[in-house]
């Protein structure tokens, strides 16, 4: 047995590691949000209009309406309601990867507008020249949209430089996926803006899978809200399927940030139901998995209980879902009766101005 000695540590010794600085002052926990009937029936409405757009989406890409890549945001619809909702169009900026749609629905973009970016037309966000992995509009302070892994984490830590430079009290929030959170430029971004205290929210929806490969298979930490403890950035883990859980966790995270505190990263834990694009067979996972994840955590059944507890009736319900129904289906024959850009809309837009 050994004995417990009590001789001095060898000069030169490594000293012992010091304990984390207990000082740092860490955001209050949040709690679920209380939301008024009126309030839950409009994240209700929003969460809808997303799933219906993007049902929607899919059959105009299997009818080849929609060409190029298109990725779906099912399941997830809660993250970015919950959280938006919780911003200041217009003053806060928002930013995220190439599974947008959603995140532009909830910023009040017109659906029509995306619809008709979807299908390449000139009425589209992006005059028909993006598509779906790139739709922006400076007006809603809405900056993409982005095709490159990880690329939006970077572009919104110079979101937030911006906000605090111009001293004009917004936030940013940047939105990325799991598998990007093992991206090197993630770590780089964070190093600057806790260092620089920027006004940002760190968002990674973890929706369980990087294209085929599962979080657990791809992350040596896969609890994912505790990646920015190197850099003192305190980290909240989320339910991404409970609206009022996420909108909870959202006035945590603004009032925070908003303080001059520096960023926050909220995981929030979610699921994506259909393939990571319209061209993904999904054979990594079981159709049973979905089932389960559908069955007994989908973000839009989960409100439904709680508008009925508060005494919102089936019928209501159902009038509210025939108008989603009503205005994506005019929002697709928008689309599909607008004209493509002219040939020389290949010439515009390709730098900024002259020189
Ligand atoms: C720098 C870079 N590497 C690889 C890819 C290919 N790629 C596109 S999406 C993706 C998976 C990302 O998964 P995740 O971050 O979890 O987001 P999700 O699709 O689940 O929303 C990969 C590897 C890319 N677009 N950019
Ligand atoms: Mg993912």
């Amino acid at each position: 047995m050994a004995r417990a000695s009590t001789a001095k540590p060898a000069k030169g010794a490594a000293k012992p590691t010091p304990a984390p600085a207990s000082n740092r002052e860490r955001p209050a926990e949040p709690v679920r949000y209380e939301a008024s009937k009126d309030e839950l029936m409009a994240f209700y409405r929003e969460m809808l209009l997303i799933r219906r757009f993007e049902e929607k989406a899919g059959q105009l890409y299997g009818l080849g309406l929609i060409g190029g890549f298109c990725h779906l945001y099912i399941g997830q619809e809660a993250v970015a309601v919950g959280l938006q909702s919780a911003l200041e169009v217009g003053k806060d900026s928002v930013i995220t990867g190439y599974r947008d749609h959603g995140h532009m629905l909830a910023y009040g973009i017109a659906p029509k507008l995306i619809m008709a970016e979807l299908t390449g037309r000139e009425a589209g966000i992006s005059r028909g020249k993006g598509g779906s992995m790139h739709m922006f509009s400076v007006e809603h302070k809405f900056y993409g949209g982005h095709g490159i892994v990880g690329a939006q984490v970077s572009l919104g830590t110079g979101l937030a430089f911006k906000h605090k430079y111009a001293n004009d009290g917004g936030v940013a929030m940047a939105y990325f996926g799991d598998g990007a959170s093992n991206q090197g430029q993630v770590y780089e971004s964070f190093n600057m803006a806790e260092l620089w205290k920027l006004p940002i929210i760190f968002v990674i929806e973890n929706n369980q899978y990087a294209m085929g490969t599962s979080v657990n298979r791809s992350s040596a930490e896969d609890q994912l809200y505790k990646r920015g403890e190197s850099f003192r950035i305190p980290g909240l883990q989320v339910d991404g399927m409970d609206v009022l859980a996420v909108r909870g966790a959202a006035n945590t995270a603004v009032e925070w940030v908003r303080a001059g505190k520096g960023p926050i990263l909220l995981e929030l834990k979610t699921y994506r139901y259909r393939g990571h694009s319209m061209s993904d067979p999904a054979k990594y996972r079981s159709r049973d998995e979905v089932q389960a994840v559908r069955d007994k955590s989908d973000p839009i059944e989960h409100a439904k209980r709680d508008l009925e507890a508060l005494g919102v009736t089936e019928a209501d319900l159902k009038d509210l879902d025939k108008e989603i129904r009503k205005i994506v289906s005019e929002a697709a024959d928008f689309a599909e009766s607008s004209p493509e850009p002219g040939l020389a809309e290949l010439y515009t837009d390709v730098l900024v101005d002259t020189y």
